[in-house]
């Protein structure tokens, strides 16, 4: 027996983009039911992005979950680079006159569960064999097992939200479906420690040894990475081995004032810049990681994500209302905007980080590149405007 559940959008997904789009969907009066193959905990317990653009903080007001993110988010008006412990400040402030909040997206995720929670919102958290069917039809039905349970949700729409290793995407025929991937030749290997951050403002440098980054989720907590080895493990990085490595790539300026202590998280990331086009495919929509990845060194996965879930929750807040002009644009508004920010992320990543293939003209060009910012506003400003966030259409 399949047990018939009816709503207006299904969702597939509650990472931060299914979460905040249930939340401004249902501020609107539009039902929906969440899925997730994860539960809960393991969902709040995934650390990832650290800083939000202007505009994701004006989503999350507007969504009803900005509280906390006032009282504990800090404000950032400014970022360092370095280049072989020369230190450029990117005056965002000064540049923009807008700024970034650090504040972590497990944080983001639990303020926006607290709020579905309160407000009762239908979830199923991990489910299996999840499948979209009939996407071309006024009537799509998304089908899955859960707790032994065979469950179809029958909907007007379905919202892929479950990330880049999700099933949303591979519903759309091969035929209808492009990608655009490249794959970098390393990772990120990151800790959280609970010590003071080693500077008031996140620098991210590119040194001989390779890349690193240090950010923060308090005055009290520093999140740090380093370029690593794609076959590295965390087995092979012990604390003081990590301590000793990122220290020499922030250079002795900025590594004097360092606080070590024992990382209570160590992982390795890979490194991708990936667009799936269209982002629409009948009555399914595609919204962040699920559609688009970008290498973390502008910070940008979450942001996207959110810009997307913007747009998607004002179409289909629209189409309820009669107008469908904003959701028929949903794929080719939001496809213009993430292309230009996986620009900004692939040039970032590409000025910081040393790529083993690199011969010494490639080298001397990320040097030369790196002199230009430093001494001209023009090119400071451009990669200010985009850090702070490109608007959102
Ligand atoms: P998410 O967060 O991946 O959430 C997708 C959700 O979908 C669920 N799911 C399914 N549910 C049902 N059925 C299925 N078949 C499903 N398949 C998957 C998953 O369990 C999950 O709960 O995507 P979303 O919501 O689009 O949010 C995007 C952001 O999470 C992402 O862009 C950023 O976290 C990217 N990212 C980072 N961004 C930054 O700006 N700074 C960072 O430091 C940073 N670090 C990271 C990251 C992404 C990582 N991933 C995806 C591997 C570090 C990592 C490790
Ligand atoms: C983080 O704090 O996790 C973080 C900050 C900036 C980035 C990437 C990650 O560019």
């Amino acid at each position: 027996m399949t047990r018939t559940i009816k709503t207006q959008v299904c969702i597939i997904g509650a990472g931060p983009s299914g979460l905040l789009l249930s939340q401004l969907l249902a501020n609107a009066g539009i039902d929906t039911v969440v899925l997730d193959r994860k539960d809960r905990a393991y969902i709040e317990g995934r650390i990832r992005a650290g800083v939000l653009e202007q505009g994701t903080v004006t989503a999350l007001e507007e969504a009803g979950v900005a509280e906390r993110l006032h009282r504990e988010g800090i404000p950032h008006d400014g970022f360092e680079l370095a280049f072989d412990g020369a230190r450029h400040r990117i005056d965002l402030a000064g540049l923009t006159g807008k700024s970034v909040m650090v504040y972590g997206q497990t944080e983001v995720t639990k303020d926006l569960f607290d709020k579905r929670f309160a407000q009762g919102q239908q979830f199923f958290f991990n489910v299996e064999d999840v499948t979209p069917h009939a996407l071309k039809s006024g009537a799509p039905q998304v089908s899955f097992t859960h707790e032994g349970e065979d469950i179809t949700v029958s909907c007007d729409y379905v919202a892929g939200c479950d990330g880049y290793h999700g099933v949303s995407r591979q519903a759309i025929p091969k035929d209808v479906l492009k990608t655009f991937e490249r794959v970098y030749p390393f990772g990120w290997l990151g800790i959280m420690v609970d010590q003071p951050p080693v500077n008031h403002e996140l620098i991210y440098a590119n040194h001989q040894r390779g890349f690193a980054l240090a950010s923060m989720r308090s005055e009290t907590r520093s999140r740090y990475y380093i370029q690593c080895d794609l076959s590295d493990s965390v087995e092979e990085w012990s604390d003081d081995r990590f301590w000793e490595e990122f220290a020499t790539r922030l250079g002795p300026d900025a590594a004097a004032n360092l606080q070590t202590g024992a990382s209570f998280e160590k992982s390795i990331a890979p490194l991708r810049s990936f667009v799936a086009e269209p982002m629409r495919y009948g009555n399914l929509f595609l919204a962040g990681d699920a559609a688009h990845i970008v290498p973390p060194t502008g910070a940008k996965g979450l942001n996207l994500a959110v810009a997307d879930v913007r747009l998607l929750a004002r179409g289909l807040i629209e189409h309820y209302a009669g107008n469908d002009a904003h959701l028929d644009a949903y794929s080719q508004t939001v496809l213009a905007r993430v292309w230009k920010v996986e620009r900004f992320s692939w040039q970032l990543s590409t000025l910081m980080h040393q790529f083993p293939e690199n011969s010494p003209f490639e080298a001397r060009m990320q040097k030369a590149e790196f002199e230009y910012l430093a001494s001209s506003e023009a090119a400071s400003r451009s990669i200010a405007e985009n850090y702070v966030g490109l608007p959102l259409e």
